[in-house]
Parts: C-alpha cells; structure tokens; sequence
C-alpha cells in the first residue's frame, strides 16, 4: 500500500476503529494548553480518596493517643543491660529475684528466665496492686507473656525488659514463655495470685 493510498483510508475514515478514535480525542487533551497551579484541577475521584487518606491518619492518631493515655497500652521497654554472667553477683537484682512492695500498692518484681522455669514460679499481690516488671534471661532466649493483660515481652540474654501492669481483678494469672527455648519449652511457667485482701507473701 503507498503512501498516498494510506491517506485516503484515514480520510474517508472506513477502516478507522473505535479504538482509534478514543486516540484521537486523547491527543487532542494532550494538545490543550496547560494550566496553571493556581487553577489546579483535582479529579473529583483523587480529592475523595485524599481525604479519605487524611481521614484514617486522624483515626489512627486517635486510636493511638486513647490506648496510651485512656487504656494504658504502653511498649515494652528496656530499662538497663547486664551481664548474664553476673545475674548471681552480689547487689544484682536477679540473685535473689522477687517481689518487693515500694508503697502501699505499688511493687516491682524481679524475674529471671533459665531454662526452662522462672524464678520465682510464683508472687502473690492484694487485688488493685500496680506492678513493674524487671525481667532477664541468663540463658537463651524467653518469653514472658501474661495471660489476661498486655504484658508481653522478649526475654533476653544481656538485657533488662521492663512493664508495667494494675490487677484489677482478683484470679490466678499464668505467666509463659512464648518463645521457644529447647526441649521443655512447654513446661516454663510461673504464677501471680492476685488475692482480695491478701497478706502479701513471696515464695521462691
Ligand atoms: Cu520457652
């Protein structure tokens, strides 16, 4: 086909397809002068799902704000580092680890993970008691996760884990290791007793 014979065909438009014509009229778009920023068009379907964009920012922002100040969510943190081979010097805190009462109702408690069972395996607070937990490993690699609350942490050679939790409510609050640490790995446990006007005692 020559040239000429191919400017006929696009003239009397026969063979031109939809398709082609939907070409056409983008191209035309393209050709249309620019405009400005201050004229900034915005697509109707762009502008919604901005806002809606924005929309969930605010509502995360909000979901984060009322766990941390209403309900209490906190991250674990880590509050120092040790030496695990110094877990038994004298002055540490994970020798003789355990319960200990700062003021009426507040208390920290120490535990150190081992393979496979946490020292102590149980404490005993009054109900509404606000407990800080310290925790270690000298070994490899625990968990250290309460059942009914938030507390949930890695449990580390070299590094001391700490969170915070208030019992509210009076029960048997089992306290396992979560991360897989060898053979009996589903034996470490260890318990908190909150008691209802409980005389607060510390078994080992
Ligand atoms: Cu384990």
């Amino acid at each position: 086909m020559s040239e000429h014979e191919q400017d006929a065909i696009v003239e009397d438009g026969s063979s031109e397809t939809a398709a082609d014509q939907a070409g056409h009229e983008e191209a035309l778009h393209v050709e249309a002068p620019q405009e400005t920023a201050s004229h900034l068009h915005i697509d109707r379907y762009e502008a919604a799902w901005i806002r809606i964009s924005v929309g969930v920012l605010v509502v995360f922002m909000i979901a984060v704000t009322i766990s941390s100040f209403a309900i209490g969510i906190q991250l674990p943190g880590v509050y120092d580092r040790i030496n695990p081979n110094e877990l038994y010097e004298p002055g540490s805190p994970f020798a003789e680890p355990g319960l200990r009462e700062l003021a009426p109702g507040k208390y920290e408690a120490y535990f150190r993970g081992q393979i496979w069972s946490f020292v102590p395996n149980e404490i005993h607070v009054p109900v509404g008691s606000e407990v800080t937990f310290y925790v270690t490993s000298q070994d490899v690699q625990h968990g250290f996760k309460i059942t009914e609350t938030n507390v949930n942490v890695m449990v580390l050679p070299g590094q001391i884990s700490t969170l915070k939790h208030t019992f509210d409510e009076a029960g048997e609050y089992q306290i396992i290791c979560h991360e897989y640490c060898g053979q009996l790995h589903h034996t470490m446990y260890a318990t908190i007793y909150v008691e209802e006007d409980a005389p607060v005692a510390d078994a080992q």
